[in-house]
């Protein structure tokens, strides 16, 4: 099997049904065209020399030729690299030299990044360029391309895409995704939120995470269903359409940036039968908020990179706020003592995960993967949950370092690193504060090394946005004396969020 049979499966039924409208650009295509245009790339991947199982990474804009990319990769046998298009030269280079890639697709600002990196992972003739729909380089090989590919078969445990997830170390890590884990939980999500024929999918997320590449994408793909394609979320914008569509998928700012909108009413929502949120934690406020403008109750689901989706609030039951809801089918989810074993009803604990939907480890980190499952093949979240009696699960926290801002994550140590390497900064500890928009924002406790020269925050701030994407640069400085430890030695960094966390906290 290839995730791409599946995903394609009603296409030739649906041959001349709007699969993307992209009201930006005015742009629109079928899923005759898309089918056709996913094969022009599977025919030049193929071309080239692609075999099966060979990366191809790809930093490019939201645009519709960037999805057919992805499903030509497939359809090519080949393992799909998303990049957020925020990773710097530095992060970009990790990434290429550890997953070595045979293709490249970048848009051109990015490409001499990419000619830099050793040639011998990455040389000129493997980089293609994208900027936007039909313009560049992967664009003009694929035009004189056939429009029928035979998909390569592969099996259920081969790779359909590696997604690099941050860790604790600071050293990212390549979840390694099947073709069965996708499928399997984009058939479940299918027939648990309940896709129509004529569901229409407002999709204004990033195509290069889980959320909108797989989650949203799929559901969309195999249910044949128009996507409102916007580039990127703009609430005012994506009312516009918001009476032509019936499923909204988004991170909790979107939500909260919609209601901030005056003109986002009852009436504006009544065509949308389902709002789902996910990614980061839903306030109950919003949740509540949101009910008493619109009348529509929020869908909150819980997932992550390796696991896909795990748990959802039910469509036609109850869905409580501060939930996560319950388990998908297929999928186990328990809740344990440091010893791995279950607890029961509302006792917190760490949250572990059994299924289909389960990735197949960590690109050549063996070591890294074991560390990860336990010795009955359940998969460690790092996320802290109980479940209630009445099987609804909770995350509560987590015990990974973690910070979660509008939905992206931030791994704590890997912004300490390079704070560390500053002048005159001693040792730095990051941690979240509460952001009114993005739910938490990144927050820097800095200790400089000679306690009469303060560290030019200057320096500091160009330092980091040179080095990490833009939603990890830090948005709060504090400058201490010294870092709160506990007789370990560790940092306390509950005790930083506790100072120097709040919302309206001034430096
Ligand atoms: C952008 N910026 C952010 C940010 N997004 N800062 C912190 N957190 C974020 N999430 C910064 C930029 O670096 C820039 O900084 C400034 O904000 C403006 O950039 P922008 O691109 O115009 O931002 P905006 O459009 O406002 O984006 C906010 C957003 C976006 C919430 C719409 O971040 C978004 O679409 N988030 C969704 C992320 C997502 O898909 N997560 C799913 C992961 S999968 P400066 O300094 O240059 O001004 C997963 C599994 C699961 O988690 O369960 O789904
Ligand atoms: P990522 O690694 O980007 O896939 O992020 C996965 C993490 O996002 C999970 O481990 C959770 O900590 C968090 N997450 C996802 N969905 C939710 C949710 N609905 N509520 C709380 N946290 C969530």
């Amino acid at each position: 099997m290839n995730l791409y049979q599946a995903l394609s499966e009603k296409f030739s039924d649906a041959e001349d049904r709007v699969a993307i409208r992209m009201p930006e650009t005015g742009l629109l295509w079928t899923y005759g065209q898309l089918a056709k245009r996913s094969a022009q790339y599977a025919n030049l991947l193929t071309k080239q020399g692609i075999t099966p199982g060979d990366r191809v990474a790809v930093q490019v804009d939201k645009c519709a030729e960037a999805l057919a990319i992805y499903l030509g990769v497939l359809q090519a046998g080949g393992t799909y690299l998303p990049m957020n298009t925020a990773y710097t030269k530095s992060e970009l280079k990790y990434f290429v030299e550890n997953a070595e890639p045979s293709f490249v697709v970048c848009s051109s600002s990015q490409k001499a990044n990419f000619s830099d990196i050793n040639d011998q992972v990455v040389n000129a003739a493997q980089i293609y360029t994208l900027d936007g729909d039909s313009l560049g380089s992967v664009c003009e090989g694929a035009d004189s391309m056939s429009t029928a590919f035979e998909t390569v078969a592969r099996s259920e445990n081969d790779l359909a895409a590696i997604l690099y997830t941050s860790g604790t170390t600071g050293r990212p890590k390549g979840a390694m995704i099947s073709h069965s884990n996708l499928l399997n939980n984009g058939r479940v999500l299918l027939d648990y939120w309940g896709w129509e024929e004529g569901d229409v999918l407002l999709h204004a997320l990033p195509i290069f995470h889980v959320h909108g590449l797989f989650v949203a994408c799929s559901c969309a793909l195999l249910n044949a269903s128009e996507m409102i394609f916007y580039s990127k979320f703009e609430a005012k914008k994506a009312m516009e359409e918001l009476p032509n569509a019936t499923v909204v998928m988004g991170v909790p700012t979107f939500y909260t940036r919609f209601l901030a909108e005056e003109g986002f009413t009852a009436d504006l929502t009544k065509n949308v039968r389902l709002f789902i949120s996910g990614s980061a934690p839903l306030l109950e406020e919003t949740f509540n908020e949101f009910e008493q403008r619109t009348g529509k109750v929020i869908l909150e689901r819980y997932g992550m990179t390796e696991t896909g989706m795990n748990t959802s609030n039910p469509l036609m039951g109850t869905r409580v706020a501060g939930t996560v809801g319950f388990p998908l089918p297929g999928t186990e989810v328990r809740i344990t003592d440091a010893d791995n074993n279950a607890l029961s009803a509302n006792e917190v604990g760490s949250l572990q995960v059994k299924g289909p939907n389960v990735f197949q480890g960590y690109w050549r980190m063996p070591e890294k993967t074991a560390e990860e499952f336990t010795n009955d093949g359940f998969f460690i979240t790092g996320d802290l949950g109980k479940i209630d009696e009445k099987g609804y699960v909770s995350i509560v926290g987590r015990s990974k370092d973690l910070i979660i801002s509008g939905g992206y994550n931030i791994y704590p140590k890997e912004v300490e690193m390079v704070l560390n390497d500053i002048e005159n900064v001693e040792e730095s500890a990051v941690f979240a504060f509460e952001h009114p928009d993005f739910g938490e924002g990144v927050a820097a406790a800095i200790i400089a090394s000679d306690a009469q020269t303060r560290v030019c925050e200057d320096n500091l701030m160009s330092v980091c946005k040179e080095q990490l994407a833009g939603f990890k640069v830090p948005r709060r400085i504090v400058y201490l004396d010294e870092l709160p430890r506990n007789t370990m030695g560790k940092v306390q960094k509950n005790i930083l969020r506790e100072l120097y966390g709040q919302k309206e906290y001034l430096s």
